[in-house]
């Protein structure tokens, strides 16, 4: 009995120092699913941080992280664009992507450049409502699914216009 008692207690510490960690570092009630978290460009890995809101850029020869970048609310899904020049991301919790560029010859690289959302200009609700998975057609038009809404949205890139 006693030993059973030991191991309860050993356990309850354990979930309790878990908690403790995860209560003081991001979201602690994540509850977003990641669908697609890692993308390559330009030989770095980009990470969706899902509960830090940020996207962690990975220089794939060192193995060192080059830099976070702050993105939307939970993170959980990443796209390349298929000329290398831009990776999207989805920020499922602010119904939002976010697009980082990815073009080194860019004053703006590894900087937001763009914030995808549709907001109802009379209620304020959002029409891009729990963003999850993106997927290119090709550099100018790429796919998200809105995740709560059962629906595709069809997004044009600034470059196709
Ligand atoms: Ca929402």
């Amino acid at each position: 009995m006693k030993q059973i008692l030991r191991a309860l207690s050993a356990a309850l510490l354990v979930v309790w120092g878990n908690w403790g960690v995860c209560a003081a570092v991001g979201h602690p009630t994540f509850l977003s699913p990641q669908v697609s978290p890692i993308a390559l460009a330009g030989g770095f890995v980009f990470v969706a941080n899902t509960p830090a809101d940020t996207v962690d850029v990975i220089q794939a020869s060192t193995r060192k992280t080059v830099t976070r970048i702050h993105v939307g609310i939970e993170p959980v899904s990443l796209a390349a664009r298929p000329d290398g020049k831009e990776v999207w991301v989805a920020n499922h919790v602010s119904d939002s992507v976010s697009v980082i560029d990815t073009d080194s010859s860019s004053p703006t690289y590894l900087q937001v450049i763009a914030t995808v959302q549709d907001l109802d200009s009379a209620t304020k609700a959002t029409r891009f409502d729990e963003p999850v998975g993106i997927a290119f057609a090709n550099s100018d038009k790429a796919y998200v699914a809105l995740s709560s809404e059962n629906q595709i949205a069809v997004i044009r890139t600034l470059e196709s216009f």
